[in-house]
């Protein structure tokens, strides 16, 4: 049997999947083969070659990929978010890390099977950091890849073990055998800033007060804040996370200097956010109240973040700052979602 080469994307009816998927599609370069827990909504799954509907922790279901794909490239997007992951622990680790492990073990037989490397992105996140407090927080600034890796959540320390999991396969993979094992995985991974897509609203994560503030007004429902006016955490418009993904994964391997890169765009401040939606939507009632616990999740998190070396190594430059974000993305994207 001939095996086609193929893309893979896990998590696909997920948030960033929705973008990446429609970007894929249209670059037509390869086909997209997915898999995801629920079905995708059709008109996703009509751009895709093959969908699978299962779990990453079905092993027998990822040896059925592999006997007919293959896989050349894949996005393991599936993962349990930050607020989620602190309600049930284990099954994050299992999801975030025992998943991710699955995939990476696949990504090496793939590479075997068909002698070339499997190029393998990863997204991890600001969560992959902990800052102490506030005044600590206000002090470190833009943050460098190597700072403060110290995560205050599960869904943290499992992007951050996962980083290390995925730098292990690339560069160190069974480094004791009689031929060398390493390098079958081009592990390749961006430290996502809280994403903020016009087409869907997250869900089970900490960023999400600025996606959900923004959805709400359009929807002309009102929206209870739960952080602080003043909370300052990075965000990126999704089409410039799908960007980056897609860039990354185009890259020579030669430029890499990293196996795990920071992201900026914007860190505008929860207050900032409600004004610049209100000057979109005048009547929309956005108003505060704080919950402790989530407040001190994201006050872990960095204000901004230092990413001199995306930039240089593989020309990350995202297209949307906070003022472009709203402006040219999300205000008349929304504006048209809810309008159907
Ligand atoms: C979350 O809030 O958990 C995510 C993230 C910042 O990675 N959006």
């Amino acid at each position: 049997m001939i095996r086609k080469p193929v893309v893979l994307i896990t998590g696909a009816g997920g948030e960033i999947g929705h973008g990446l998927i429609e970007h894929l599609a249209k670059a037509g370069r390869q086909p997209v083969i997915t898999l995801d827990v629920n079905p995708l909504n059709p008109a996703l799954g009509r751009m895709v070659q093959r969908e699978f509907t299962g779990s990453i922790m079905d092993k027998s279901l990822l040896e059925r990929v592999l006997s007919e794909f293959e896989v050349e490239t894949v996005y393991h997007l599936a993962a349990l978010l930050s607020t989620r992951s602190e309600f049930t622990p284990i099954t994050a680790h299992q999801v975030n890390v025992e998943g991710t492990l699955n995939l990476l073990e696949f990504s090496q037989k793939e590479a075997e099977s068909h002698g070339r490397p499997v190029t393998f992105l990863y997204p991890s996140s600001i969560a992959a950091y902990g800052l102490p407090d506030l005044a600590t927080k206000a002090r470190a600034g833009k943050v460098k890849e190597d700072a403060f890796n110290t995560p205050a959540t599960m869904y943290g320390a499992n992007k951050l073990y996962c980083e290390q999991l995925g730098r292990y396969y690339a560069k160190f993979y069974k480094q004791l055998a009689a031929e060398p094992q390493s390098g079958r995985v081009d592990f390749r991974c961006v430290r996502f800033p809280g994403l903020i897509s016009a087409m869907t609203v997250p869900s089970g994560g900490t960023s999400d007060y600025a996606p959900e503030m923004i959805h709400a007004a359009a929807k002309g429902e009102p929206y209870a804040c739960f952080v602080r006016p003043d909370t300052r955490i990075p965000f990126m418009a999704m089409p410039d996370g799908v960007d980056a993904l897609w860039q990354l994964a185009r890259a020579p391997n030669a430029q890499l200097t990293r196996t795990a890169y920071n992201l900026a765009a914007f860190n505008p401040s929860a207050e900032d956010v409600r004004t610049e939606v209100l000057r979109a939507f005048p009547d929309a009632r956005i108003t505060w109240e704080n919950d402790v616990k989530r407040q001190g999740i994201v006050d872990s998190w960095p204000e901004d973040v230092d990413d001199t070396a995306a930039r240089r190594d593989w020309g990350f430059a995202p297209a949307y700052d906070f003022t472009r974000a709203f402006r040219d993305y999300l205000i008349p994207t929304i504006g048209k979602r809810y309008a159907r």
